[in-house]
């Protein structure tokens, strides 16, 4: 039996979990567990609030595919941590948050700053659990292999604030596998035999969601859609799964000018999904197109029918079904193209010449930057523009939430991301709104030195639901918001600024995207107009 303390079995939990960062923000509760951290060399990183904490735990376990961690006090700390927390659990992000408590002897009576942990987690994790100097060991594997087993998502736990310093008595750390290696899949079947299923469409379309990021389908999916010759539709969150540049890709579902991929699954007499997750439709799914479900779990949302699943390893399934087939080409390059040109003429639709447009901004980026950049969005019209518009290479280049879709999210993902690879560069899409909500942040950004590129779509208001305002003939009410300069506002915060009005500018404010040395705002001004006609 080691004399290890509660604390430092939490910490070296996480340590032999390969968590290398914890973002945090203090209270008195988990004073112990902090310096258990340090000691065990898992840095922790200061957040401006528990909930940007929350989404940096989140963003780092999207880029990486490994797991978030991130910690608050009780009360006031663990209720700002959780919108940040159900995040990861709707975007099927494995993280481990942890709150501390008052201390145990006063948990069941006592009620300044106590708010019920379970009550309130319970809807929004996998499991809301305590740690206790009994079974803290055990309860540390546990919360581990149930964040990334599919499918994955966010486990809070509750320590007391006397548990910490206590000596932990069920044994040493220690950390279940966390993806197991995939030696061998079994694939569980219902219905029709999946490979004839495919044979006997005509127009199949294959749908990749974050399933198929998760599993690292990328090979197979790319080969399944060359041998069938069928294009291949991704869901939001899973963008780079299948390389934009390939022929057969055919764009982004539900983000700006969804009708058009509406439109191609509704001409398919197949879908074959492929790790679709439903959490990320906005619109309803109305197609009568038969679905091959292929994922890690059974369709149990029936979001959409299925006669056929195929449940297991997403990339062996893929794999499976291409070496099964026997068959002529379904779709011609050409009509693929036919759909892109259509895709393509619809997103640039709109543009008021002499402006700058929210596509002109994206275009500017992309120019920018190296193929490799990591990019993120927040949530509002221009992250439905990036969803679609911008050109992802691989899985985990672009991160957004599309499960809650909270604002709020771009800003503390991108920096979570640079920190995780200093190497590559960042730049985080966000909207005026959600830049003013975590604007605080870029401080931080400049206090690691974290050379992120910052754009802020800037039209002076919460564009995604003025637009339904005034699609509903209803005045402009809370959505309209006061300028800031954001240049000042960079500079206050140890960061470097620009101002642009037009693509010009904003090529020039882009330059040294690749070389820079210190954090960059960039205050894009934009003319919203063209969401009009994109949405
Ligand atoms: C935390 C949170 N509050 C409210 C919303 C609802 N909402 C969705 S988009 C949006 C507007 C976002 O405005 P902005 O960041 O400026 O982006 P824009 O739409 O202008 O591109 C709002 C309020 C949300 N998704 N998340
Ligand atoms: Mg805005």
């Amino acid at each position: 039996m080691s004399d290890a303390r509660v604390a430092d079995v939490i910490a070296r939990s996480l340590a032999l979990a390969g968590v290398r960062h914890v973002f945090a923000y203090p209270g008195e509760t988990i004073v112990d567990l902090l310096e258990a951290c340090r000691v065990e060399e898992v840095e922790v990183v200061l957040a401006r609030r528990e909930a940007t904490a929350a989404f940096m735990a989140e963003g780092l376990a999207m880029a990486t595919g490994g797991v978030g961690a991130c910690l608050s006090t009780l009360g006031p700390g663990s209720t700002a941590l959780a919108n940040g927390v159900a995040s990861a659990t709707l975007d099927r992000v494995p993280v481990v948050a942890l709150s501390g408590q008052i201390d145990s002897g006063r948990e069941q009576y006592f009620t300044h700053q106590v708010v019920d942990h379970d009550r309130l987690y319970a809807p929004i994790t996998k499991w809301a659990g305590r740690i206790e100097p009994s079974s803290v060991a055990t309860t540390m594997r546990r919360a581990l292999r149930l964040a990334t087993a599919e499918r994955p998502g966010a486990v809070h736990l509750t320590l007391p604030a006397d548990v910490g310093g206590r000596p932990a008595t069920d044994g040493e750390a220690s950390a279940p596998p966390l993806v197991p290696a995939v030696v061998a899949t079994t694939v569980f079947t219902t219905g029709p035999e999946p490979a004839a299923v495919l044979a006997a469409a005509r127009r199949p379309v294959l749908l990749a969601g974050i399933g198929a990021v998760r599993a690292a389908a990328t090979a197979e999916l790319v080969r399944l859609a060359e041998t069938v010759s069928a294009p291949v539709v991704v869901a939001p969150m899973a963008k780079g799964v299948f390389p934009e540049d390939h022929p057969l890709f055919a764009g982004v579902l539900d983000m700006a000018c969804g009708q058009v991929l509406w439109d191609l699954l509704g001409s398919a007499d197949l879908v074959v999904t492929a790790g679709f997750d439903p959490v990320e439709l906005i619109t309803p799914w109305t197609l009568r197109t038969p679905v091959l479900h292929v994922d890690a779990i059974p369709n149990v949302d029936q979001i959409y029918a299925s006669a056929c699943e195929c449940v297991g390893h997403v990339g062996a399934i893929l794999g499976w079904l291409a070496d099964d087939w026997r068959g002529q080409a379904r779709w011609t390059e050409e009509e693929i193209a036919r759909h892109r040109g259509r895709l393509r003429e619809a997103y640039y639709s709109g543009a008021v010449a002499g402006r700058l447009n929210p596509t002109d901004v994206v275009d500017a980026v992309r120019r920018a930057a190296p193929r490799q950049t990591l990019v993120t969005t927040d949530v509002g019209s221009h992250k439905l523009l990036v969803g679609q518009g911008w050109r992802a290479y691989e899985p985990r280049s672009v991160l957004m939430t599309n499960g809650l879709s909270s604002m709020g999210f771009g800003v503390p993902a991108a920096i979570a991301a640079k920190i995780a690879d200093r190497g590559r560069p960042v730049v985080a899409m966000v909207g005026d709104g959600g830049f003013a909500m975590t604007a605080t942040e870029v401080r931080l950004a400049a206090a690691l030195s974290l050379p992120v590129v910052f754009v802020v779509f800037v039209d002076g208001s919460l564009n995604r639901i003025e637009l339904t305002q005034r699609s509903r003939g209803i005045p402009s009410t809370a959505t309209r918001i006061e300028d800031v300069d954001l240049v000042k506002l960079a500079e206050s915060m140890d960061c470097d600024g620009v101002r642009a009005a037009d693509a010009a500018e904003l090529d020039k404010s882009l330059q040294d995207l690749p070389s820079l040395s210190r954090p960059l705002v960039v205050e894009a001004r934009i003319d919203p107009t063209q969401y009009d006609s994109q949405f």
